[in-house]
């Protein structure tokens, strides 16, 4: 869906903040059935370009990707965290990331690409039309979440790059700053935390650069300014706080991977066939969830196959894990 349009139910997003939830999901509800309308119903509003910021989430569109199940509290997705620069438990983040700074930010596009140098975060989204996307979210620690992100996709991102022909993967790079993440003065991790992606992986429609959740500037403890999210994928692929992005002719280190190669793969797809070393993954307990409540069956692909395996056609994903 490429048409962007200046809306002035911009005002339900920013309702989150002073409705209760249950209201902000009813209109939630609505929006997605009128937007099946969308071409007919809302052909006569003015479409206006859309700058793109970190800040002001006053014109979004709601993604037809969105998944119908419920999301979990702001609360509930804000203070059961895994962000090891502000500690290694889940309150940890809720309580230590508080003062981390974010404003200015800037990153660093480099390697196979013609697009190179630093930018300030706004400049560089600016051209990026916004939209709230509801994804499942699956740990391989079992646990899982569904969260309203607000986001653009990273192939938008990666087009103006311009990769050459040798870019075969995209590199992710979290801050370094142990002064300002104290997590880093412990050496639970090498800093600084690094993900990756294969190039087409990185293209898929559903990967999305968030910069939000429920309408709101991202939370420091869930990976402000920016962070990546890839649905179909374990959560620690989703990297927070990213100040750098390389484009790479072979396959990048990602952290958790170089750590304990036999538990964590570079490809991470969630999968319910292919049990973790110390943790089943063929069903998982979502957070907020009552201790009467069954397990729930995990999904291949967290549910989103129709969109992602073709990626992995002619891959045995018990070695490539
Ligand atoms: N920089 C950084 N990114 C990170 C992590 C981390 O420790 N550091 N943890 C990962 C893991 S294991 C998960 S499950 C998700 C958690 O995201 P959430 O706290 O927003 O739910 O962040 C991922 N991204
Ligand atoms: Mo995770």
């Amino acid at each position: 869906m490429s048409i962007i349009i200046k809306s002035s139910r911009a005002s339900d997003i920013k309702s989150s903040e002073i409705t209760p939830e249950s209201d902000y999901l009813n209109r939630r509800e609505f929006i997605k059935k009128s937007s099946l309308l969308l071409g007919a119903a809302w052909a006569g509003r003015v479409a206006m370009p859309v700058a793109a910021s970190t800040k002001d989430f006053s014109s979004i569109i709601k993604s037809p990707y969105s998944t119908d199940v419920p999301p979990n509290s702001f609360k509930e997705i804000t203070s059961y965290n895994n962000f090891y620069e502000f500690g290694t438990s889940k309150k940890d983040p809720a309580r230590n990331a508080g003062d981390f700074q974010t404003d200015p930010w800037s990153i660093t596009i480099e390697g196979e690409c013609k697009k190179q140098g630093r930018f300030d975060l706004d400049d560089l989204i600016k051209p990026f039309a916004l939209e709230e996307r509801i994804y499942r979210f699956r740990c391989v620690e079992g646990w899982s979440m569904v969260i309203p992100w607000i986001g653009f996709s990273l192939a938008d991102l990666i087009k103006q790059c311009e990769p050459n022909s040798r870019a075969k993967y995209i590199e992710f790079t979290t801050l370094y700053d142990p002064k300002r993440m104290p997590g880093q003065k412990r050496r639970v991790l090498q800093w600084p935390y690094t993900e990756g992606l294969r190039i087409d992986e990185a293209m898929n429609p559903l990967t999305l650069m968030a910069v939000g959740l429920y309408g709101k500037t991202m939370p420091n403890q869930n990976g402000a300014p920016i962070r990546l999210v890839v649905p179909w994928k374990y959560g620690f692929k989703s990297i927070k706080s990213i100040v750098k992005i390389r484009f790479t002719e072979t396959q990048p280190a990602c952290t958790w991977n170089v750590t304990a190669p036999k538990e964590y793969g570079f490809y991470s797809n969630v999968n319910p066939n292919v049990d973790h070393p110390r943790w089943s993954q063929r069903t998982e307990r979502r957070i907020g969830s009552k201790f009467w409540e069954p397990k729930q069956k995990t999904l291949m692909f967290n549910g989103y196959g129709e969109d992602v395996a073709y990626l992995y056609k002619d891959m045995d994903l018990t070695k490539y894990f």
